[in-house]
């Protein structure tokens, strides 16, 4: 009885708008949705400064270079702070990244796709970003507060990466005749697992409803997928490049672009860990971090050291 009248007035608040904060009653499974969503969000952001990570030393130009470098760091930024919005439900870091590497935690499935030429350094930014900017200001609107505000300042820095990355494109596009083609094989190799991110369709996806319900999610997947689809088509057109799907064609009566059916199996396959770079990224990721051991145990015995001299003080 107690529990029930407890899930009535958390519903209420939520319907409300009123934002859960971390130390607010929350029913169980709300919390465990927001500890799988919010980590593997971090994960994807810290995963994903490795496809990138792979061009930092063959930029075409220091300035290229600069860019390149501060987008990679805002990434690593924006890992911090869902790492410690998700640290606020009770789960430590150390946990989370022990999920990762030993494959319980998913990130996005985008990320292990290769990146092949320094064109993909502009397909990523537009593309990729473009995606995860879609989705990440809805999620503002999330019900829970340390997500929310997490996302605001997120979507601040990615708005600048998907401008960084259709920069690189349109200066390919009207490049010579070899810079069009690689800026039109970047987005051949790119379109479809950047849709892909967005998840299954709604029909498919087991967690939406609950989720849409407890607004942990603001839309659905497709309605997301279907939003970055119309506005990417216009931009792609102001390249003067084609995108590989045939049936791609604006619907006069629901004002969207209707796209091919998605290759679903492909998808699977990558969450699943068989796609061309899962290896190579968890591996990585693992040799950074037990690399990166002897910074860790610095930082904790610093502290430890500033803690006492306080303390003495
Ligand atoms: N990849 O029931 P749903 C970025 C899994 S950040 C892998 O629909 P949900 C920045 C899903 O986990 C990009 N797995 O799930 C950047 C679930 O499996 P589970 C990341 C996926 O959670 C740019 C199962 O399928 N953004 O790019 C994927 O309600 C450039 C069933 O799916 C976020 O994480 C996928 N694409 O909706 C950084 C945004 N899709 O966990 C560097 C936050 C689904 O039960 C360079 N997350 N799955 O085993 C979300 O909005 C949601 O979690 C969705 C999935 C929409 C991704």
């Amino acid at each position: 009885m107690e529990n029930e009248r407890k899930l009535e007035e958390f519903q209420q608040k939520i319907d409300a708008n009123i934002k859960i904060e971390p130390k607010d009653w929350m029913p169980e499974k709300y919390r465990q949705t927001l500890i799988r969503q919010i980590s593997q969000h971090a994960h994807s952001e810290i995963i994903g400064m490795q496809p990138e990570g792979n061009w930092l030393t063959r930029a075409p130009s220091l300035r290229a270079k600069k860019i390149l470098m501060a987008k990679i760091q805002d990434e690593a930024g924006h890992g911090l702070y869902l790492y410690c919005a998700a640290e606020t439900l009770g789960v430590k870091r150390e946990q989370f990244l022990q999920w990762l590497h030993e494959g319980k935690a998913k990130y996005s499935s985008v990320f292990n796709y290769p990146t092949l030429t320094w064109a993909d350094m502009g397909a990523v930014g537009w593309l990729v970003d473009g995606a995860a900017i879609v989705n990440q200001v809805s999620l503002q609107g999330t019900s829970y507060g340390p997500y929310s505000r997490a996302m605001v300042k997120i979507c601040m820095e990615e708005s600048f990466h998907q401008r960084q990355g259709f920069e690189i494109m349109v200066q390919l596009a009207k490049g010579t005749e070899e810079q069009k083609q690689m800026a039109q094989d970047a987005l051949n190799r790119w379109w479809w697992p950047s849709i892909m991110m967005f998840g299954p369709h709604d029909s498919e996806s087991a967690h939406s409803n609950q989720s849409l319900k407890w607004k942990i999610k603001r839309e659905s997947n497709d309605e997301l997928r279907q939003r970055y689809i119309n506005k990417t088509i216009e931009q792609g057109h102001h390249l003067g490049l084609t995108f590989p799907d045939p049936n791609l064609k604006f619907n006069e009566e629901t004002k969207n672009y209707d796209y091919s059916p998605i290759d679903w199996d492909e998808f699977w396959n990558v969450v699943k860990g068989n796609g061309p770079g899962n290896k190579l990224r968890i591996n990585h990721h693992i040799k950074a971090h037990e690399d990166g051991k002897w910074v860790r145990e610095a930082a904790k015995a610093y502290s430890k050291k500033i803690n006492l001299s306080k303390k003495i003080a």
